[in-house]
């Protein structure tokens, strides 16, 4: 089934002209990765350095949400102003997520959430989310509230369009990978006592420095990502807003369970557009076995 057709039998109208304009987008995105990596001399809102593709994304995803009319405000990673318009969402989005693995070839994702409120709103407020991935293909993955599901990008002629390729995805329930960011020796006693726990289990590490290639992992296999709480920065690397809620939401809609280490990601109303706030990830058991162990620390 083509995407256009799933859309239309099931996604709100608004929801289906957003994710249709992603997917139309994001093929472009892909084809200018390979021409567009240099470094500009700007940062971003978290004091990133900028590459052009970055820009070259944002850009690009920005103008095609506008265009859709669906939109009341898009915030951006890369702006440190939402971009205004008269619809009923407001789209939080990354427009390319791990753009520093650019040269090594790994998997690059975009990451969008769909707020029914203005921004910064809380995850429960989110009436969908989307991330793509770039990588061996193009895939979205997506949810309106109603499961999960994986379109492909294939070549129709010398378009590109999606097609399905799974319905109602859920996280298999033998957990089998893992990956968690930043440096080991920064990491809190929990987290490190827990990851040599995943080991002694079998568990494989699996990590590629992308949230949405290292997170997909774990959406196919089961287990955990994490980007964690450090010793000397407290709230983690990624942010609320344009990250980890989106993908906390695919998530537990994949029957899987996210943390900020205490409480539910999807229960945090950032301050800021920016907000980041350390992220645990993935197949329920875990996350919540890791959250306890976390809290007896404190
Ligand atoms: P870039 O977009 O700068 O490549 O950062 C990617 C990222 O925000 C996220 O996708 C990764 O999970 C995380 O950084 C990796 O960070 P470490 O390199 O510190 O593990």
């Amino acid at each position: 089934m083509k995407l256009e057709e799933f859309l239309r039998l099931n996604a709100p109208e608004d929801l289906a002209s957003l994710t249709s304009a992603i997917a139309e987008a994001s093929v472009s995105v892909w084809d200018n990765i390979p021409f567009k990596s240099g470094l500009l001399s700007e940062v971003n809102p978290s004091g990133e350095k900028q590459k052009a593709i970055d820009v070259f994304s944002n850009d690009l995803f920005v103008e095609a949400l506008a265009a859709t009319g669906c939109v009341r405000e898009v915030a951006s990673e890369e702006m440190a102003e939402p971009v205004e318009g008269k619809g009923a969402f407001s789209v939080a989005m990354d427009p390319l997520d791990g753009s520093s693995n650019v040269e090594s070839n790994n998997p690059l994702g975009s990451i969008f959430g769909f707020y029914s409120k203005r921004l910064p709103a809380s995850g429960r407020s989110l009436a969908g989310a989307l991330y793509v991935t770039y990588g061996s293909m193009i895939t979205l993955t997506f949810s309106f509230g109603k499961g999960v599901h994986r379109f492909v990008a294939t070549r129709d002629g010398a378009k590109m369009s999606f097609e399905l390729l799974s319905v109602n995805l859920k996280l298999p329930d033998k957990p089998e990978v893992y990956g968690f960011g930043g440096f080991r020796k920064d990491w809190i006693t929990p987290v490190r006592k827990f990851v040599d726990s995943l080991e002694e289990r079998g568990m494989r590490i699996r990590y590629c420095g992308t949230f949405v290639g290292d997170y997909n992992q774990v959406l196919c296999r089961g287990g955990i990502f994490a980007y964690p709480q450090l010793l000397k920065k407290p709230q983690g690397k990624l942010r609320v807003l344009y990250e980890t809620a989106p993908m906390a939401y695919i998530n537990e809609e994949a029957g899987g369970y996210a943390s900020d280490g205490s409480r539910d990601i999807l229960d945090i109303t950032p301050s800021t557009l920016s907000e980041p706030s350390p992220a645990y990830i993935g197949s329920a058991p875990l996350v919540h076995e890791l959250e306890r162990m976390i809290s007896s620390e404190k």
